[in-house]
């Protein structure tokens, strides 16, 4: 008999389905055994276990050891994920998150990544990493089958905040990004982060928000469709893409993530970095009631930072840093400044910042009051 992986995997079925894993294109896979090898065998080894976003895995801001290979293992999960109330996307994820974990190293670190491409999976996947150079960021030497798993080794070269997503070749590359498989890795110079005049900067606490476009087909009664599995959402869910408006725009994976129980939290006098990455589409960050004071737009932290910003552009496939120092307590609202996409579709976090409010910088000096109509107000205008 002939299973549905089998089919899927490329079995009897393929042409009746056009989802099914194809054979990936000889520029998509490469080969490198030709190589001259490296010997890395003097080179210090660390691990790091990854965690989900918004948190980042402990790491030195200022590296105080000598590079080193940085070990990161990451497992492919295919799986239902709800995503609003009312909608259900067949998610792929790096490690079971949207966006997937954010990875920490320094300039001159080997990054190497262990990934694994569970069995229970129906599809190939690979990795495609912005901060590496050559094979097509990695896709072409790390394209795994459903029961695989490969190690890709590479320098990070270059400082900065960079995105990584799956790019198993054709139309599966915007299909697998747009069902959650990108997240971001951070690359600090060895020194740490300098601000505007070159003079270090360092930070409190860093969160990592990965803004997530998806396009989820409706029925004929117009709700959502739910799918049995990732294959079978493939066809519709190619219909809502192509039309390029997505129906939910989400920070980490879901609508209301970072909001009520899932806000982020920080402290007044706080320095606090937020990476924000978007793989496949332009967003526009805005922390409302705050700043950028420090924002690296493009995320390369070679270039200095722009000061004092309200509105920053992240272009999609890219990864951006800002630093913000909370002067205030309250709730702040950090959004996609498409508010239509913030407050409709669900692109807005909070930040929970407990402190002593500063009437010097703002202050209520009249409390919302009914006014004298006939007395008040006409010296307003011209
Ligand atoms: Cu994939």
């Amino acid at each position: 008999m002939v299973t549905r992986r089998d089919a899927l995997l490329g079995g009897a079925l393929i042409a009746a389905s056009p989802y099914v894993i194809t054979k990936a294109a000889a520029s998509e896979v490469m080969n490198t055994s030709d190589a001259a090898p490296v010997d890395l065998s003097s080179m210090p080894r660390r691990k790091h276990k990854l965690v989900a976003p918004p948190f980042v895995h402990e790491h030195e801001q200022v590296s105080t050891v000598p590079p080193a290979v940085v070990q990161f293992e990451m497992n492919i999960i295919e799986k239902e994920v709800q995503i609003d109330d009312d909608t259900y996307l067949q998610a792929m994820t790096f490690n079971g998150s949207m966006p997937g974990p954010l990875m920490v190293v320094h300039e001159g670190d080997y990054v190497e990544l262990t990934l694994y491409n569970p069995p229970e999976n129906l599809m190939q996947h690979n990795i495609d990493f912005h901060a590496a150079t050559g094979a097509l960021g990695g896709g072409s030497l790390t394209l795994v089958n459903p029961g695989e798993k490969t190690v890709l080794r590479f320098k990070a070269t270059r400082p900065g905040t960079f995105v990584y997503h799956c790019a198993p070749g054709g139309p599966m590359i915007p299909w697998h990004v747009v069902s959650g498989m990108s997240g971001a890795i951070m690359v600090l110079p060895r020194d740490g982060l300098k601000d505007h005049e070159n003079k270090p900067v360092s930070y409190d606490r860093a969160y990592y928000i990965g803004e997530n476009d998806f396009y989820i087909p409706k029925d004929e009664n117009g709700d959502y469709m739910r799918f049995e599995d990732v294959g079978e959402s493939y066809s519709d869910t190619l219909e809502v893409m192509n039309g390029l408006i997505p129906t939910h725009v989400t920070f980490n994976g879901k609508v209301g993530a970072l909001t009520g129980e899932g806000a982020l939290t920080a402290k007044q006098g706080e320095n606090v970095l937020f990476v924000h990455s978007q793989a496949n589409r332009d967003s526009r960050p805005h922390l409302i009631g705050g700043h950028g004071d420090l924002v690296w737009e493009t995320g390369k932290f070679n270039n200095p930072p722009e000061r004092d910003l309200e509105t920053w552009f992240i272009r999609g496939g890219s990864a951006g840093a800002a630093l913000y120092e909370f002067l205030q307590p309250g709730v702040y609202a950090y959004v996609n400044h498409n508010l239509i996409e913030a407050v409709n579709l669900g692109a807005t976090a909070h930040v929970l910042v407990e402190g002593n409010w500063n009437n010097d910088l703002m202050e209520q000096v009249v409390a919302p009051v009914e006014y004298d109509v006939a007395h008040e107000g006409k010296t307003a205008l011209p």
